[in-house]
């Protein structure tokens, strides 16, 4: 028997039309919606970029520099990772710090990397990388603004930045304090400068900087290795995790996360658990 072969026209520009649209790239990397697995392994909102939910005012971890350029400890420690993972166009948006968890959780970016410390209470919302930072949350305050210590912000005005762990520690530790929330560092720094907060709580290393830059004097570290930061990415996408996680893992042990905290964070305590292995000492750094 032969079969009959039957040329449709119709037909033919089918194929044709589908081949054009295969190799125009409309199934390819630049199509968010309709791109598969194959193309978009990680889940991405655009298979070639990493999106990123960030801060403009929190240096030295992330902050826009004069011509608006996102740069910092972990913005410089992200765009390794992402190397890594095999994505080099990452972009950076601020954000109110508030904003950035759920603005990931709704898939509106693909990560959020703000120096954001890991808790249960987050993981509600998003998964985490493994941890990439640990240290303090502090207390700053103006020369003249008699606080010397916890005990003296009873009756004062302290400045947390809405969302961030500083807010639920002063809730909880501070009963006495009158707290004053901010949408980001910037705003409150401006209050304590001018007189209508009397301190900030804030991480250690931004304080470090607005310090410097003001002449503040912080009052008290506490301890926050409990919730070391970690990059925040939509639940799930386990395949993009486990890529930075891989990626953070390699940063680590060839020396790039040690180079980093020496550029952005001089002279401060460096946390071992994230140096490479035949550089950490037998004895475990203490927890607390
Ligand atoms: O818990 C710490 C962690 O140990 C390290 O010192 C980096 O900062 C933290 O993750 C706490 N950061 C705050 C938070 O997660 C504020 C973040 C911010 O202002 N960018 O709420």
């Amino acid at each position: 028997m032969t079969k009959r072969v039957n040329f449709r026209p119709g037909a033919v520009v089918a194929v044709a039309v589908a081949a054009l649209l295969a190799l125009s790239g409309c199934a390819g990397s630049t199509s968010p919606a309709s791109s598969g697995a194959a193309e978009n392994p990680y889940g991405l909102i655009q298979a070639d970029t990493i999106r990123v939910a960030s801060l403009g005012d929190a240096k030295p971890y992330t902050f826009a520099d004069s011509q608006g350029n996102f740069t910092g400890f972990d913005v410089e420690l992200f765009k390794d990772v992402a190397h890594r993972a095999g994505v080099d166009n990452v972009v950076f948006t601020g954000q109110d710090f508030s904003a950035i968890l759920p603005a990931v959780a709704n898939g509106q970016f693909d990560v959020g990397v703000a120096a954001i410390g890991i808790t249960d209470k987050r993981k509600q919302t998003v998964d985490f990388s493994e941890g990439y930072l640990a240290g303090y949350l502090t207390v700053l305050t103006t020369k003249d603004s008699g606080i010397k210590d916890v005990d003296g912000l009873a009756g004062k005005r302290l400045g947390v930045v809405q969302g961030t762990l500083q807010e639920a520690y002063a809730v909880k530790n501070f009963p006495s304090a009158n707290l004053v929330r901010f949408p980001d560092n910037n705003s409150a720094i401006a209050a304590v400068n001018s007189g209508s907060a009397d301190a900030h709580f804030l991480d250690y290393e931004a304080a470090k900087a607005y310090k410097e830059q003001h002449g503040l004097v912080s009052v008290a570290d506490i301890p926050s290795f409990d919730a070391p930061a970690g990059f925040a990415v939509a639940k799930g996408k386990d395949a993009f995790k486990d890529a930075l996680n891989k990626g953070l893992a390699s940063a680590m042990e060839d020396g790039t996360w040690k180079k980093l905290y020496q550029k952005w964070f001089p002279g401060s305590p460096m946390p071992e658990q994230y140096l490479p292995k035949a550089e950490q000492t037998a004895t475990p750094a203490p927890s607390k």
